[in-house]
């Protein structure tokens, strides 16, 4: 392929239909990168016979010595097809760890279509399905790329019919996970009530474009590291001379369930049942099988000229010097099948142009899903159809930005060294040698100065100096170049557009006002680049449908940003993270004077990392919340190495936990059935009551665990809530919104028909839903506060944000006035519950009682302060003491975790997840591998050191992938003695050691400082002196 350089790249930016965006997606070490790499070499940046071994897009110096891809990088690549057309290919390589994932979303955002990865012997992995299911959603056009076929020949020795069944298994997994994702998605649109929908509703829709399917043409075979790769149609065309059949005919036989019949000149089904070869045993594996096996394993050198003739290759007279056979493999197979062709063929056929955008994708992040379309001005939703069209004149310029990376300055290409004439060389050197005997005159003058002058005059030229730096603006080491898709219009260098923040929404007429719109921002675009992996090329102007990087946006823009010449458009669809951050950690400089240089490093890795939250604890430590463990150390190494330089502690992580109740146990802790006394039955002793200080006023309310399919559904729905709690009051919502209300509505009643509200009501599950009073913590949590009292509370279901007038029905009821302050106070309860402090999960507070005995008294007398300040502490003192006199849990959050070992190391394996009270899930044999893939779930807070341990206790063989999976109430009761006379006989008195959720208890109340019930000395004993001659 002629190598071209980057003008000629830019000039392709301009014509669309030769333009595709593209990421590469796959679970971890499947090859994305030396996939990349190969593709690279094909244009000549990096040489053939390093590919695989550079990782040219691992431009981190940890990503190198650590083997994995931390960031996404994207590169332009030319590639020119069989009809000689040119086309520029703006590819993304993204990480596969899951600490990584939010910079998948970034990737994805930006691009088309998505080349997924799968290692052909490991099979589908976790993070394959989480990278189906995103481009899904985002609704990219995937195609499939099954990796590492030389491990079948060489490290499995599969025979080729072996390995074609291998192979179809795999391709089998990769449609049931992309046929499950369809189906829930299906299904989740239907309405769910009505049970017969669930089979007409699969039957209907058209499925025949969503699986992989090597006749289609979107699955390509390829080993990326001995760079080759081939498409069914590959094959086809070389055989349909010489099995005279059509090139067409043949793609679709090739592979699958045919043999070839050599006397009629046909392929026929069946080739299984009648015990014949399929063809694509045949014609493909058999040619690389036996190729492998007379270079790789036989070392036959001799053979090669003649192989190459027979291909129709020519070998370099040096390439058939080579020794290594894995070299000579690569150059042979490399010129046969060369993976640039194959692949990035497919990606022009299967991947759409950027002007093809499909309706329902500039729908999706054009507009946020619960706005209705109706109700958006004209403007906007004529926007829609240029943004489809993405026409590089179009006068409304529309990008977005999908992250912010970091650059050094000495790499941005306006500072890179110009290579110089050879006159300018020789000016510098004699600059350089002038500039040395000035110096040198200078130090002479100086000491002798410095003689007669004493001390004093000597100090003072120093810290004049000092101050000329100090004087000296700090210049930044990092610019922040911003990782954006232009989706309209042409993008120049100097440009004013608007920046628009998520809160922008052009239904309302101030937003679109230039003048007064409050959530945008004027913004001058600075350098324009494209990116070239590690390196940048500069930019004029950047037409609609590219992927560009733009400079000067930097004290503007921290994450993601919608940028726009017009303020009729909407702001982006936010990205649609995979993972949950979790892991925790506090950090502080070594030296406390470097906390201001701390506080500024932070700030430049909370823009620089997608995935990473930078806040400040309340106890004013710096917190940073991230997805893993190896997330946490890539963090720690950019603050100390690049952007705070300073060394820093790093605190023990911190883990969230939850506080939950419980229903009554009916077994003890060694599993006998506890017999209930008529006392222990009665409801009535776990009411608390609580007063305000001045005797007025009187709640009483009792807490009853939630059932779990609510817990669930208010955990899904979180957002709705939020929303509808910022809404203003007596604001109509949106016809969409309500019937989401609605639906929420519904699924609520049927939940709530499982509460057991133990005789204390006898309302109906739709009447206890109406009477519903407020979700808590912060509006949108999972425990409710239920109304059974005798007042009237403002309605739940129509929005019930602040108004902006006040509410006139308030003087009616005097309890309205203190309304407000009995909702602070359950929400402050159930943001930090009696336990450790932690937010609580699934609780219901029934209010059984609310009364104010006012009558005519002024309530704010008695001088005990303002009213509303007894109600609110009394609602929180009475929802706490109602959460202790149930069982009282903690809820931890849980991984779930992947390992791949063989079954030497399962057993060791097995005893490091037990040691950590880990979970087995399932324990299956890969069919063809030898291996097994063990699925378990893992409490977050046992979970360090957890991958490190296993690769020490498995000699490096197994490599555990963690990834946050739910929470998980822990089912022993922190304040749990034995009592019970089994109890006494199985765990002794004092039964420390069995008590985890104690333990796990008291690390957090530690942590932050508050009481912890513990004996610091058991067995106080009368020291004695040891030494015998005292
Ligand atoms: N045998 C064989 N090994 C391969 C092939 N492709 C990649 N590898 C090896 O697989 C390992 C992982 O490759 P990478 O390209 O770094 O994988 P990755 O998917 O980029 O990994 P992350 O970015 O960390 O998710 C490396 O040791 C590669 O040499 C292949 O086709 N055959
Ligand atoms: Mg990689």
């Amino acid at each position: 392929m002629p190598v071209v350089d980057a003008s000629e790249l830019a000039q392709l930016q301009a014509k669309q239909q030769q333009v595709r965006n593209i990421c590469i997606l796959a679970h971890v070490d499947h090859g994305k990168t030396t996939l990349a790499d190969s593709l690279v070499a094909s244009n000549g940046i990096i040489s053939q016979r390093m590919a695989g071994k550079l990782r040219y897009m691992d431009s981190r110096q940890d990503e190198q010595e650590r083997g994995i891809t931390m960031k996404s990088s994207s590169i332009s690549l030319y590639y020119q097809d069989n009809k000689q057309a040119d086309y520029l290919i703006n590819l993304i390589d993204s990480p596969g760890h899951v600490d990584f994932s939010s910079e998948v979303s970034t990737a994805v955002r930006l691009c088309d279509g998505a080349i997924v990865v799968v290692d052909v012997v490991e099979g589908v992995g976790p993070q394959t399905r989480a990278c189906l299911k995103q481009i899904y959603e985002e609704q990219l056009k995937p195609v499939l790329l099954l990796n590492k076929l030389d491990r079948l020949i060489l490290e499995k020795q599969l025979t080729p019919l072996d390995a074609y069944f291998h192979l179809s298994q795999v391709l089998e997994q990769v449609n049931a996970v992309l046929g499950s994702i369809f189906a829930s998605d299906v299904l989740a649109k239907e309405d769910i009530t009505q049970k017969d929908n669930y089979e007409s509703a699969l039957e209907q829709v058209d499925d025949s474009e969503l699986y992989f399917s090597p006749a289609a043409g979107n699955v390509v075979f390829c080993s990326a590291y001995d760079g080759w790769a081939f498409g069914v149609a590959d094959f086809a065309r070389m055989y349909a001379e010489r099995l005279e059949m059509s090139v067409e005919d043949l793609q679709q036989t090739l592979w699958g369930d045919f043999y070839y019949n050599a006397k009629k000149k046909c392929a026929v089904a069946g080739a299984q049942e009648k015990a014949k070869k399929p063809m694509f045993v045949q014609f493909v594996l058999e040619n690389i099988w036996s190729l492998y096996d007379i270079i790789v394993v036989r070392k036959d050198k001799e053979k090669l000229p003649g192989i190459a003739e027979k291909l129709g290759l020519k070998l370099a007279a040096r390439d058939l010097r080579l020794t290594d056979a894995k070299l000579q493999i690569k150059t042979l197979l490399g010129q046969w099948l060369p993976i640039d062709r194959s692949v990035l063929q497919m990606v022009v056929q299967h991947v759409p142009a950027p002007h093809c955008i499909s309706e329902e994708r500039a729908q999706r992040l054009l507009y946020p899903a619960n706005m209705e379309l109706q109700s958006l001005p004209p403007q906007t939703l004529a926007l829609k159809e240029e943004f489809r069209s993405c026409k590089a004149a179009s006068e409304h310029v529309i990008a977005f930005v999908s992250k912010m990376t970091p650059v050094h300055v000495t790499q941005l290409p306006q500072n890179r060294a110009k290579r110089l004439t050879a006159e300018q060389l020789q000016q510098r050197r004699d600059e350089v040698r002038r500039r040395i005997e000035e110096r040198k005159q200078q130090s002479e003058q100086e000491s002798l100065e410095a003689l007669t002058a004493g001390v004093e005059q000597l100090s003072t030229p120093s810290s004049q100096n000092a101050a000329a730096v100090e004087a000296e603006p700090e210049r930044a080491e990092y610019e922040f170049i911003a990782f954006a898709r232009v989706f309209s219009g042409t993008l120049r260098r100097g440009m004013q557009l608007y920046m628009l923040a998520p809160k922008h929404d052009p239904r309302q007429p101030t937003h679109r006002d230039a003048e007064q719109a409050p959530y945008a921002s004027l913004v001058t675009i600075g350098d324009l680049y494209m990116f070239m992996g590690g390196e940048l090329q500069l930019l004029e102007e950047v037409p609609a449908g590219n992927i560009v990087g733009i400079g000067g946006l930097e004290s503007h823009i921290v994450k993601t940003a919608t940028l726009s010449s017009t303020l009729d458009c909407t702001s982006f669809s936010e990205l649609s993270i995979m993972a949950t951050p979790i892991l925790r950690v506090a950090i502080e400089p070594v030296l406390p004077q470097d906390m201001p240089k701390l506080a500024k490093g932070l700030k430049l890795l909370n823009q620089a990392d997608a995935c990473v939250q930078v806040s400040v604890a309340p106890t004013g430590e710096h917190v940073i919340t991230t997805l893993g463990e190896v997330h946490v150390e890539k963090c720690v190494h950019d603050l100390e190495q690049s952007y705070a330089k300073i060394k820093v502690n790093v605190s023990k992580p911190i883990v969230s936990f939850r506080e939950t109740i419980v229903p009554d146990a009916t077994v003890d802790m060694v599993n006998e059935a506890i017999v209930k006394t008529a006392e222990d039955k009665d409801v009535t002793k776990k009411i608390a009551v609580q007063q305000t200080l001045n005797k007025l006023g009187t709640l009483k309310v009792i807490a009853l665990p939630l059932p779990e399919s609510v817990v669930q559904l208010l955990e899904q729905h979180g957002n709705v809530f939020k929303e509808l709690a910022a809404t203003p009051r007596n604001t109509l919502l949106s016809e969409k919104f309500s019937s989401l209300l609605n639906n929420i509505k519904t699924q609520l009643i049927a939940g709530f028909t499982e509460l057991q509200l133990q005789g204390l009501s006898t309302l109906t599950p739709e009447e206890l839903v109406a009477r519903i009073w407020a979700l808590g913590p912060r509006n949108c949590g999972t425990n409710i506060l239920l109304n059974l009292s005798d007042y009237e509370q403002p309605d739940f279901w129509s929005a019930h944000g602040k108004a902006s007038d006040t509410d006139v029905r308030a003087a009616a009821d005097p309890r309205r006035d203190y309304n407000s302050s009995l909702l602070n106070g359950f929400q402050l309860t159930t943001g930090a519950g009696p336990l450790c402090e932690e937010p609580m999960q699934g609780v219901c507070f029934a209010v059984l009682e609310w009364s104010v005995q006012s009558e005519g008294e002024d309530l704010n007398a008695r001088g005990f302060g303002p009213f509303s300040g007894q109600v609110l502490t009394a609602a929180k003192e009475v929802c706490r003491q109602a959460f202790q006199n149930q069982p009282q849990r903690l809820v931890t959050p849980m991984y779930s975790c992947n390992i791949v070992v063989n079954a030497e190391m399962l057993g060791k394996m097995y005893a490091v997840i037990g040691r950590r009270h880990g979970k087995i899930l399932s324990g299956d044999l890969t069919q063809g591998s030898g291996n097994f893939a063990v699925t378990c779930l893992l409490p977050v807070i046992e979970s360090f050191n957890f991958a490190q341990e296993m690769r020490k206790q498995t000699s490096g063989l197994a490599c555990p992938q963690l990834m946050f999976s739910h929470w998980e109430v822990i089912d022993i009761d922190p304040f749990w003695l034995p009592t019970t006379e089994e109890e006494l006989m199985h765990f002794g008195e004092k039964a420390d050691s069995a008590n985890r959720a104690k333990l796990y208890m008291d690390s957090v109340r530690r942590r932050k400082g508050l009481f912890v019930d513990e004996q610091v000395v058991e067995h106080a004993e009368k020291q004695r002196t040891l030494s015998k001659n005292k």
